[in-house]
């Protein structure tokens, strides 16, 4: 499949919506499921002024596995037994893809087991086919924050090479069980988490011994390698699909013209482009090997294994971009927070309830940034608005996830049309109401259904249309013509 650039929206465009398994499923210990990292994130309620532990330790999980509390990630939006009805909503929101990930622990329970869980491989069918009977394509993540917990037990996460195996053998099965299905597939959601949240991202848990550093990168490299190799097994298996890479944007501006602003954003940024110019380019940037060589670190990837790198990149880009980041020299300089990481304040945006800056045009300069960069087609696969809804009158008015939304589908647009970006791909994060990833709430909600839980779990499970869902149908049905 190619994508043709021409001016304005091709009209295979895929309009679309974005999840996690971990976040939406529940059902964690249904139909031969392991656990995974995401089961142990426990709900911290933000009055209290706590904040979520996010790196665990083994005595940490150890504790958490024994310990009876609120685990929302565990019960999400109830989607796996809710899947005909969500996946009808979408149909009828016109979405033309629909991503979501498939949990490693619901195939290979324990990550290594020597054949996969049934029941989980059907699970994913039937969701496959409940697309398709709607028009929807899927795009599947094979990992997406829910390492299987017994990787992290038994194997040290990521950071241990037969992990990449394990995964192979995990992306061989699914990829041969939807061939001919799927065209679209990526490897890690945000795969810059390996780095910034090392748990969560690649299965690593926290230790103050001296090599955790090593193990971080180490494990980075180790899913780089991974998403070489099953790039390589995707074109045997299934020759049609395409492959790519996910990032969380992380475009940094430069607090003020001040060089020492300018030297920082630069270094920011291009720690965030990265992963990207390991997946899209094949190479790992002179900087990043000096910046190792510096902490006494080194890539141990044997030459076999960097020319594989090299040979298997992906055939497409996506990224998140929910905000813009800040750099500046001075310490002083308020602390704001973010998605995965946080930053600089910066004075001339508004923020979300939680603290996310709101920057349509940043979304346009990450698309064009990109673009120049790799010249690769692009996808967004996550775009949106958390915020708290309040039903009235049997219903949610959401002016402000449409505002940002329109804002930001305008600035995709121009960067189509007037700047000439190839992007294929709009994917709004999510489209029904699920567990916050960052913070385990229910209450930050982002969807276009509402879904009747509260952060206990407590509710109907009900799901209700918002005023954003009409609004998004509108801009799907004139292809992003009608933006309201
Ligand atoms: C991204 C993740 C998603 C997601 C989104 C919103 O980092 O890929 O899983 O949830 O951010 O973040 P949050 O749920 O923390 O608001």
């Amino acid at each position: 499949m190619t994508h043709t650039q021409s001016a304005g929206l091709n009209r295979k465009f895929l309009w679309g919506g974005a999840s996690a398994a971990n976040q939406m499923e529940g059902a964690f210990d249904e139909a031969g499921k392991g656990l995974t990292t995401a089961d142990l994130a426990v709900f911290v309620d933000k009055t209290t002024g706590q904040k979520p532990k996010k790196e665990l330790s083994l005595e940490d999980i150890a504790e958490l596995k024994a310990r009876d509390g609120n685990f929302p990630k565990r019960r999400g939006n109830d989607f796996f037994h809710r899947y005909e009805e969500d996946i009808a909503l979408l149909g009828e929101l016109g979405v033309t893809a629909y991503r979501f990930s498939i949990s490693w622990a619901r195939i290979f329970p324990n990550g290594d087991d020597a054949t996969p869980n049934e029941a989980g491989l059907q699970f994913y069918s039937e969701v496959i086919d409940a697309c398709r009977r709607a028009n929807i394509e899927p795009v599947i993540t094979l990992s997406h924050f829910d390492t299987p917990l017994a990787i992290v037990e038994n194997y040290g996460g990521w950071s241990n090479r037969k992990v990449v195996d394990l995964f192979r053998a995990y992306a061989q099965t699914v990829f041969r069980r939807y061939a001919g299905r799927v065209a679209y597939w990526m490897t890690f959601n945000e795969i810059n988490a390996a780095l910034e949240i090392p748990f969560k991202g690649a299965g690593l848990a926290f230790s103050n011994s001296p090599s955790y550093e090593a193990d971080t990168h180490r494990g980075l490299h180790h899913q780089l390698l991974a998403s070489a190799l099953v790039t390589s097994d995707l074109r045997e298996i299934s020759p049609d699909a395409q492959m790519g890479c996910m990032d969380a944007s992380f475009l940094t501006y430069p607090y003020s013209s001040d060089p020492e602003d300018v030297w920082l954003a630069l270094n920011e940024n291009r720690a965030y482009y990265l992963y990207t110019d390991i997946q899209a380019l094949g190479v790992f940037p002179a900087w990043y090997r000096k910046d190792l060589e510096r902490r006494g670190l080194s890539i141990e990837l044997t030459e076999d294994e960097l020319a594989l790198i090299k040979e298997h990149t992906v055939d497409y880009i996506s990224f998140s971009y929910y905000m813009s980041f800040v750099a500046s020299a001075d310490p002083s300089r308020q602390k704001g927070e973010g998605n995965l990481k946080g930053g600089v304040d910066n004075p001339y945006l508004p923020q979300t309830d939680w603290g996310w800056s709101i920057d349509p045009l940043g979304l346009r300069i990450a698309l064009n940034d990109m673009y120049d960069r790799y010249r690769l087609p692009l996808m967004i696969s996550e775009n949106g608005f958390g915020a708290v809804d309040k039903i009235v009158d049997g219903t949610v008015h959401d002016p402000d996830r449409i505002s940002y939304l329109r804002q930001h589908i305008a600035a995709l647009i121009a960067a189509v049309e007037e700047d000439g970006v190839d992007c294929f791909a709009y994917l709004v994060w999510s489209p029904i109401d699920m567990i916050s990833a960052g913070t385990s709430e229910m209450k930050k909600r982002y969807g276009f259904v509402y879904v009747d839980f509260d952060d206990t779990g407590a509710g109907s499970g009900a799901r209700i249309k918002k005023d954003s869902f009409a609004w998004y149908q509108k801009v799907i049905a004139s292809n992003g013509a009608d933006l309201g």
